[in-house]
């Protein structure tokens, strides 16, 4: 019998938790700063295994994404590699997001967007997936969603919720030009619930005709809750 250590195995830079904490978003950053999203949407399927979805968003996938950015502003990581680490995460995302219930099609419908010039679409991304885990259908635009054009789509469709996202305070203006255009709109549009959130809501509390301000997934989990519209609540006769 050899009775001889085992011999050390080669550390794979990013291909480890140094501290074993697979969901550290430490390593996630630097599993998508490699465009590894093989890895990442595992780490991440590991982590939904054991903690909600809005917590592995907002606690996770959130502060991994923040280091991202970090080392972009500092210089550290290229603006490649925050590419690549943003085309990563979509990809990790769309891996993990949950499977279609039978009530999908029938389920309340949430409109999610960006408004105009808003290219930060990741946490639209993740609000999708946690409203489609409640049994909402969503219908998310993306980025770069003019405000007229987002209220002659809201008003062909029988809507129940309507999300907005930021991703810097610049875009605040283009923010209330969205929610003051859906209020302008006669009928039942400039009634609906309207949430908004993202990073360039962070230093606001509220915002004139939005029904809330969110800092967090949570926030917008408890306020879509909130609304009582499970999938049998609604009436598309
Ligand atoms: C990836 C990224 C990009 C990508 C976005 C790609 C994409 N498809 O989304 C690209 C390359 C397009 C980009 C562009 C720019 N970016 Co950028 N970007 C980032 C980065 C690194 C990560 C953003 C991200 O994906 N986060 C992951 C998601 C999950 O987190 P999140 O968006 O915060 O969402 C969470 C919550 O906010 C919440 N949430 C989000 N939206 C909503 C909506 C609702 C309704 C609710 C309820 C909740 C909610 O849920 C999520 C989970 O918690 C951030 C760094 C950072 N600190 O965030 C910089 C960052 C936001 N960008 C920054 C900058 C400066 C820019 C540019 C101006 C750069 C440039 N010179 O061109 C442009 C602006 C583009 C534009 N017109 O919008 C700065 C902003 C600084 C500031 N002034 O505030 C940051 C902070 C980087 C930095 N440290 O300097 N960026």
């Amino acid at each position: 019998m050899n009775d001889s250590p085992m011999p050390e195995l080669p550390q794979v830079p990013g291909q480890v938790a140094p501290d074993g904490n697979i969901a550290a978003p430490e390593f996630l950053a630097s599993l998508l700063a490699d465009g590894n999203d093989d890895m990442a949407a595992w780490v991440i399927s590991q982590a939904l295994s054991e903690r909600p979805r809005v917590e592995v968003y907002d606690e996770v996938v959130r502060p991994a994404m923040e280091l991202v950015g970090t080392r972009w502003q500092e210089g550290q990581w290229s603006i490649s590699v925050e590419h690549l680490a943003s085309v990563a995460l979509n990809q990790a995302l769309s891996r993990v997001r949950p499977p279609e219930k039978p009530e999908w099609r029938i389920g309340p419908t949430a409109v999610l967007a960006a408004p105009e010039m808003e290219q930060h679409v990741a946490g639209l991304a993740c609000l999708a997936q946690v409203l489609a885990d409640d049994g909402w259908h969503v219908e998310n635009l993306g980025a770069n969603v003019p405000a007229d054009d987002l209220v002659s789509f809201i008003s062909a469709r029988d809507v129940d919720l309507v999300a907005l996202s930021i991703g810097t305070a610049d875009r605040l203006e283009t923010l209330r030009r969205a929610v003051d255009a859906i209020r302008a709109q006669g009928g039942g549009v400039a009634e609906l619930p309207l949430m908004v959130g993202g990073r360039g809501v962070a230093a606001i509390a509220e915002l004139a005709g939005a029904s809330l301000v969110c800092h967090s997934l949570a926030d917008a989990q408890q306020f879509a809750r909130s609304l009582s519209l499970g999938p049998g609540d609604v009436d598309r006769s």
